[in-house]
């Protein structure tokens, strides 16, 4: 039998580029440049041969995601998404936040990545408010793993007591 949504998403406080999973997901900008935050945390232990592979990739839209090899991180992937600029939420934030979420689980099925950890995308540089974005990222990867037994495992890797609060909170843990 398959194990239950609940059982397959893990909080994980502390350093994404540590953790011993499939991929890892990268807060990116459009640029897929290695900018600053989980971005140039993520570059700086995966090398050069990320930023290498970024470049020639050339860019990523608000919403979408692409895939990389993980070079010297434990992860074998990471999967870049962009997350949108808070401006308020009255230009689809919500909606392209999900997005990120469910088009980067849809990439590690198709990469055959079955763990894979996220950090809070958009609530740092991108100022996306954090209980708002919890809740987003909480219910669309609640909705893809119970439709989908690709995924093993989700990890919601929270880098601070505030982020780790408000996803104990909206998982009920
Ligand atoms: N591990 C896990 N989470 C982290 C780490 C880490 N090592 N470092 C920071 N965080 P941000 P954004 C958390 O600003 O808002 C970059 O310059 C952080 O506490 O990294 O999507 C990019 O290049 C916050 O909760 O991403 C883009 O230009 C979360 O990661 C822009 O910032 C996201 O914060 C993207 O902004």
């Amino acid at each position: 039998m398959s194990k239950a949504t609940e059982d397959r998403i893990e909080i994980h406080p502390g350093d994404i580029t540590k953790l011993d999973v499939d991929a890892i997901v990268n807060a990116a900008n459009a640029q897929l440049r290695p900018g600053g935050g989980v971005c140039g945390a993520i570059h700086r232990a995966a090398g050069r041969n990320l930023r290498e592979a970024c470049a020639k990739i050339g860019g990523c839209k608000t919403g979408d995601a692409v895939a990389t090899d993980g070079y010297e991180l434990k992860a074998k992937f990471v999967i870049h998404t962009v997350g949108p600029v808070w401006h308020g939420g009255k230009q689809n934030e919500d909606g392209l936040l999900a997005s990120c979420y469910r088009t980067s689980l849809k990439i590690a099925k198709q990469i055959g990545a079955r763990s894979v950890a996220f950090p809070a995308i958009s609530t740092g540089v991108y100022a996306f408010p954090l209980e708002r974005a919890t809740q987003i990222a909480v219910a669309t990867v609640r909705d893809f793993l119970a439709e989908d037994e690709a995924i093993d495992k989700v990890v919601f890797c929270t880098f601070g007591a505030e982020a780790e609060a408000a996803y104990r909170k909206e998982l009920g843990r």
